[in-house]
């Protein structure tokens, strides 16, 4: 037994995360796949990293020194709980398995229950960055034991992305069971926003200043060296420029304008939904997604009519600045929720989660990294308990240069018939938000006349009910709603 690290699952993420750890100074790894072609393949093509191969699961269990660490990269769902039991027959406990793949959190919370009890360390580890992340340093966002951290916390850190700002590696370990699946999923749920804002700045552009698409790249190319630097704008630079070979035409108009979607955002919603944070930027980038596609009702749709006037948009370059306004202050917000969605997270299960280190292990590696991170850091140090991202001074100063031009822009797009969702969503949850008096009141009374739900006043404790069917007076209620 020689190996101080084993990979089971052998397609495109293992192997490359496999190669990842074969390349850092003092892993020898162990390396299974269900089917042995991939293991095989593997070791053929890279016999630089010195892989130790298995066949079974018993010959990957005696490669490996103890206490055994093994990483699952397997298709999320059955197939991890299947290698999970296998591993679990073979190893010992003080060992430990971990999680690659993106597995729904509650999952997480459920297998490491399981696996805890035969004496094993389960540790669920969201990694970002797809196959290039895997092979050259992926953003790592790991759950599990402290005790389990102590052995990994090392191997992760050697493979893990770097943050060009201060030369950190992108690992936290992020707080206990699923607590690392969870961040996972809320980064995808902001990467949707993230996504979702950049396409509608773009059509906004090109519907109301008719520049080309590879007009539209070099606009992004240039946002790109300010304050919304970041991965998402610079690749939406490279795929604006793209021509299609066999057309001629921008590659951006030959493709379906029909958005897929493998689910993580919807898991993003739908939890929190259930911990009631307003994550409306998230929600509505995955709406857009699925409104896109469904061709049958955009086939009948477009008999609705639109706006009688024609849009133009007279000064192009003001219009442009404004939209990267815009673009700005909707993403705080929907980073702002986001980061909402993972202190309810953590509260409602026992997580201590630094947020900060959260935004500093987004720094690289992963899809959503940004500059702007370093920001949302520093919101984080000088107060980890600040209650609303965006109120942090660094955010309050930009919102208030952006929020006119955020303004006009919706409204813009309201009136010339161009949907923003995520912009306009935006704006109204920091309307709402930062609102004095909301008609939440209203919904009281409203909820108290059909259902005498009750409600509180504003003037002096207590829950009240007003006998709307009888003489409409007012009576302290019990307070049971
Ligand atoms: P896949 O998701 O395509 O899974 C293929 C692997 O699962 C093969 O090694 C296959 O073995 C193995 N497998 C299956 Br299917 N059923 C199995 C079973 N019952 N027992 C043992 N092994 C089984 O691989 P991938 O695209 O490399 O992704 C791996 C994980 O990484 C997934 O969870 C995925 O969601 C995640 N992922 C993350 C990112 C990212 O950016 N973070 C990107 C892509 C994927 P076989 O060769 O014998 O069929």
């Amino acid at each position: 037994a020689h190996a101080n690290i084993g990979v089971v699952g052998l397609a495109v993420m293992g192997s490359n995360l496999a190669r990842n750890l074969a390349s850092r100074e003092g892993n020898t790894v162990a390396v299974f796949n269900r089917s042995y072609e991939k293991t095989a393949d593997l070791i053929a093509e890279h016999p630089e990293a010195g892989f130790v191969p298995a066949q079974t699961y018993e010959e990957f269990a005696a490669s490996l020194q103890k206490p055994r660490t093994a990483i699952i990269m397997v298709k999320a769902g059955a197939a991890t709980d299947a290698v999970i039991n296998a591993l679990v027959e073979v190893f010992e406990p003080g060992d430990i398995i971990v999680d690659g793949g993106n597995a729904y959190f509650p999952d997480t919370i459920r297998r490491e229950k399981a696996v805890r009890e035969t004496g094993i360390n389960f540790v669920g580890a969201g990694i970002s960055g797809g196959e290039e992340g895997a092979l050259h340093g992926p953003s790592i966002m790991p759950g599990g034991s402290d005790e389990s951290w102590i052995t990994l916390g090392p191997i992760l850190r050697s493979i893990a992305a770097i943050a060009p700002e201060d030369g950190e590696p992108c690992v936290t370990h992020v707080g206990h069971d699923g607590a690392g699946h969870f961040v996972k999923m809320v980064h995808n749920g902001i990467e949707y926003a993230d996504m979702q804002l950049i396409a509608e700045a773009y059509d906004l552009i090109r519907r109301g200043t008719g520049k080309s698409p590879a007009e539209i790249a070099d606009i992004f190319a240039e946002w790109n060296t300010g304050e919304l630097e970041s991965y998402l704008i610079e690749i939406t630079a490279e795929v604006l420029r793209q021509i299609d070979a066999s057309t001629g035409k921008p590659l951006v108009d030959v493709i379906l304008d029909q958005a897929g979607a493998k689910g993580t955002g919807a898991w993003t919603v739908q939890t929190a939904l259930s911990l009631g944070v307003p994550v409306s930027g998230i929600a509505e980038a995955t709406f857009a997604r699925s409104l896109s596609s469904h061709p049958e009702q955009r086939d009948v749709a477009q008999t609705l009519p639109g706006p009688d006037e024609e849009f133009t948009v007279t000064d192009g370059d003001g219009f442009i600045e404004d939209v990267r306004r815009a673009l700005y202050a909707s993403k705080i917000v929907a980073y702002s929720q986001g980061f909402d969605e993972i202190r309810a997270g953590a509260a409602e299960y026992n997580w201590n989660i630094d947020l900060a280190a959260i935004a500093k292990i987004w720094r690289a590696g992963c899809i959503i990294r940004a500059q702007f991170l370093n920001r949302i850091a520093d919101a984080y140090v000088e107060n980890a308990e600040l209650p609303v991202l965006m109120t942090a001074p660094y955010f309050v100063d930009a919102l208030t240069r952006g929020q006119s031009a955020w303004r006009r822009v919706v409204a813009t797009a309201a009136a010339a018939g161009i949907p923003a969702p995520a912009f306009s969503s935006s704006l109204a949850y920091y309307d709402g938000i930062r609102a004095d008096r909301l008609p939440a009141s209203l919904i009281q009374g409203q909820r108290d006349f059909f259902g005498a739900h009750t409600y509180k006043r504003i003037d002096r404790p207590g829950t009240f009910h007003t006998l709307w069917s009888g003489d409409r007076t007012e009576v302290e209620a019990e307070d049971t709603h």
